[in-house]
């Protein structure tokens, strides 16, 4: 019989494949990870600034330059600082940036700071800053507690049923609401020191004195007005500001206040327990930290915590900047893997055990304990997404967990993981689902959407609940399948069930035009790509036409030159923006989704030339720009993903055209 030619491509793809499996290897951490840079929001940097002043901690002075550094990077040429790197105008992290400069030791005669400074003053002031930019600058004397609208302990103490209470909200929006509650019940600040009236001089040229701060609390710059806060956070506001009062002004609000705060901060000690220290998050990580230097400066808490603080700490190159989250391993880990088996390539062993090593040693094994009394939900069996010190189990990162797992093991049966751990992994799983049969982040929605019109943070969107999201759905999905291809009794009609609505979930989350909007990567490409594997999870055939739609929905993107590219502001606006130039990392997530529907051809061939002609000598992509998104406005950097997902697109290209059976993930 006559063999068929390969094709043209064939060979230059097995050639990258093989060296950018070269490159992930050789970048794989001993303890299995892969660890990368996870940075790129600009209001976390300052906050660690903000702490080591007021608590009198030197900074020394090489990384004092490479925080500098950090800063004027991402100062664009008009003075101000993105919300994220790459971001648009944003008031509030201008002066947090400007505030960090001269904390840092830069001089107010700088001309690029005195431009800063003039793009302040022209934009209002931090009058106009959004809400949690005032709360730093209170913590360091730069502002008063009275220009803050309430954020008030006492709401820690109201019933657990009360649909205000912030036990509902979500995990990082409550996680953050607690010590910022504690501070500002305290009304905590430094008293002010030279450079701190020096700053004061900078941002208020007409005199602290002059100030009016209570006439300024709703004053937010229309650059910092992106969400701009509706009617019923105004008119809370103002019931909160009337209770303020009473809690101030009379005996028994004064006990009151200090029983609110004691909740408060015996639920802040627990979550620094059950996280070892690391916090949830960067923000509350510093937000308790200044708690315990307001409570006992010189005591253990503190210090131990200051000490997390730094662990959030990353550097790039010759910048230092703080992190997104402690780190993203996990969720490198197993998107590695999966692309690694992808390849079908034989001798990386090595690499595959050592993942599976990780991922084994990271599941999360018990609940915390008084799971209940701290709003918690129940964690045996979840993975989180950065190790399992953290702790905070995730629907999605638990999800890929269990799928690559499982994954590894169908590629090496002598990896893999007992029964019971992939039980409890589904239980959570199944636990997880919202009645809407979608699948959230973190935790099960606890109080209707309604509660979103009382986002106080102007600068985020969806940030008061966790709601189902399309990725964290079709991840679940896609792990079912896996689960259900080796275990398929077990718990099946409650699978089978769970499935179902999973998938009219996504059915009804797809746009007219085909589309899935992605909440956590940009945007469109990204959202698509986990709609059709969980369509395809759930048993979609690829030719219904909800895929039908999908893949013409992304072959009407595709660029002439093969690629994809679609820009940060899709998020914001919620439309597919193009951006100047094709994306590697957006075209791979197109590719893969257009090749698990089954497309061949000249579409699909453009894609992957465009992703081998952009790799560099090293094996390695070259960085782009960040793909990584949350809250609809913040980029954040995911390093590893322009690595393994342009090799996973390629190896998957190579096994359709080849005709080798898609890999099992
Ligand atoms: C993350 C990081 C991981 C991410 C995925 C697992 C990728 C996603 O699929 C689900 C959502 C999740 C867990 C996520 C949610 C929002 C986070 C925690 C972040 C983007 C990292 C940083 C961000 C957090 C909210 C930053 C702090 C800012 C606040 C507004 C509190």
């Amino acid at each position: 019989m006559k063999q068929p030619s390969p094709h043209p491509l064939a060979e230059n793809v097995d050639d990258s494949v093989a060296r950018a499996l070269d490159r992930l290897a050789a970048s794989q951490e001993p303890d299995g990870s892969w660890h990368g840079d996870y940075g790129g929001p600009m209001f976390l940097l300052p906050m660690f600034v903000a702490l080591c002043h007021v608590a009198g901690k030197e900074i020394p002075e090489k990384q004092r330059e490479e925080m500098r550094r950090e800063f004027q990077d991402a100062r664009f040429p008009k003075g101000w600082i993105g919300l994220h790197r790459e971001g648009q105008p944003c008031l509030f992290t201008t002066v947090l940036g400007y505030v960090s400069l001269r904390l840092l030791g830069e001089s107010a005669e700088d001309s690029e700071m005195k431009q800063t400074l003039r793009w302040i003053h022209e934009n209002g002031g931090p009058h106009g800053a959004a809400p949690w930019g005032k709360w730093i600058l209170c913590l360091l004397g730069l502002y008063s507690w009275n220009g803050v609208n309430p954020v008030t302990p006492e709401l820690w103490l109201l019933p657990k049923w009360f649909p205000l209470h912030p036990g509902r909200l979500w995990c990082h929006c409550r996680m953050v609401y607690l010590p910022a509650s504690w501070l500002y019940g305290n009304r905590s600040a430094t008293m002010p020191d030279e450079r701190i009236r020096e700053i004061r001089d900078e941002l208020y040229p007409q005199g602290w004195d002059e100030l009016s701060f209570a006439g300024n609390r709703n004053t937010l710059a229309p650059v910092d007005n992106v969400y701009p806060p509706r009617w019923p956070v105004r008119f809370a506001n103002r019931i909160l500001s009337g209770f303020e009062k009473w809690i101030r002004g009379t005996g028994r609000g004064k006990r009151l206040r200090q029983k609110a705060l004691a909740e408060v901060m015996r639920q802040i000690e627990f979550e620094e327990t059950v996280t070892n220290g690391i916090a949830i998050g960067p923000v509350n990580r510093v937000l308790n930290s200044f708690c315990f230097f307001f409570s006992y400066p010189d005591g253990e808490a503190f210090q131990n915590s200051l000490e997390s603080c730094r662990r959030y700490l990353w550097k790039n190159g010759d910048r230092c900047l703080m992190q997104g989250y402690n780190n993203s391993k996990l969720w490198d880990t197993v998107f590695a893997a999966q692309a690694v088996i992808a390849t079908h390539h034989t001798g990386r062993e090595k690499m595959l055990t050592s993942a599976f090593r990780y991922i084994d040693s990271h599941q999360v094994r018990e609940d915390v304990p008084d799971r209940e009394e701290f709003y918690r939900e129940r964690s045996a069996g979840g993975w989180p997404f950065s190790d399992i010190d953290h702790g905070w189990p995730i629907a999605d990162c638990t999800a890929e967990g269990l799928k690559t797992a499982l994954t590894i093991e169908k590629a090496d049966s002598s990896l893999s993981l007992p029964g019971e751990r992939l039980f409890a992994a589904v239980d959570l799983l199944l636990d997880w689902q919202n009645p809407d049969g979608g699948w959230p982040t973190y935790e099960k929605q606890r109080v209707g959407k309604w509660i979103e019109s009382m986002n106080p943070s102007g600068v985020f969107g969806r940030i008061m609940i966790d709601y189902s999201y399309p990725e964290c759905t079709s991840a679940v999905l896609q792990a079912f399948a896996a689960f259900r291809e080796k275990y398929p009794d077990r718990q099946k009609r409650l699978l089978n069930r769970a499935m179902m609505f999973g998938e009219d979930y996504l059915r009804r989350e797809q746009r007219d035009d085909g589309s899935w909007e992605g909440s956590w990567g940009v945007c469109f490409t990204y959202g698509t790509w986990f709609g059709v594997k969980g369509m395809l999870a759930s048993g979609t055939r690829p030719d219904d036409p909800t895929l039908r739609r999908a893949a013409e929905f992304l072959l009407s993107k595709q660029r002439e030159d093969g690629s994809w590219g679609e820009a940060i502001e899709s998020c914001l606006e919620r439309r597919w923006i193009d951006s100047p130039n094709g994306n590697v990392v957006q075209t791979s997530w197109a590719l893969l989704a257009l090749l698990a529907l089954g497309e061949s051809g000249d579409p699909v061939d453009a894609a992957a030339n465009f992703i081998l002609t952009k790799q560099q000598r090293d094996g390695n992509w070259p960085n782009e720009g960040m793909v990584g998104m949350f809250n609809r406005t913040c980029a954040i950097n995911y390093d590893w993903y322009r690595l393994y997902f342009p090799m996973w697109a390629l190896a998957e290209w190579r096994n359709a055209t080849e005709g080798t059976s898609p890999s099992p993930a």
